[in-house]
């Protein structure tokens, strides 16, 4: 079991100014970050990073909102980590998650959902070094 998971808060959630609250959250939870920054993805490497999900109805319309504003991408680790963090974020689309959970605070829609995060530990692994090399992971 790897005890690191990766996240993004969203293009919505960042827009709404609930970069804040979302870290306090994750904070709270228990979570260490290990690695973080703000960006803009490009459509290219956005669809780049959903490419498993190519074949979906919505991933046109997901690659497009990932890359229509800026997103923060971090590092997170604690125990158990993949599973603990979905707890934390919730369902995936909010109607359904629950209280407290920070999809069911902040997520506006299941598209416009605040924050992605991995859902295995051999994602996290892969989607964490998209975004973060070696040195800048501590
Ligand atoms: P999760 O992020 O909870 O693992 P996935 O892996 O099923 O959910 O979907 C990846 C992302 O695709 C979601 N975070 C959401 O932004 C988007 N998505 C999933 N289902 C839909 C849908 N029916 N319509 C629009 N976007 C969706």
């Amino acid at each position: 079991m790897s005890n690191r998971t990766f996240t993004m808060i969203k293009p919505d959630a960042v827009g709404n100014g609930h970069i804040g609250g979302i870290l306090a959250q994750i904070n709270e939870a228990g979570f260490r970050i290990v690695a973080m920054k703000m960006l803009r993805l490009s459509t290219e490497k956005a669809g780049e990073f959903y490419a498993v999900h190519k074949e979906r109805p919505f991933y046109g319309e997901l690659v497009e909102f990932m890359s229509s504003g800026h997103i923060v991408a971090a590092i997170l680790e604690k125990d158990n980590a993949v599973e603990e963090f979905r707890k934390l974020i919730g369902a995936t689309n909010p109607a359904n998650a629950e209280e407290g959970t920070i999809r069911k605070r902040y997520a506006e829609s299941i598209g416009r959902n605040a924050v992605h995060g991995s859902d295995s530990d051999e994602n996290a692994a892969i989607e964490g070094n998209f975004f973060f090399s070696g040195l800048e992971k501590f």
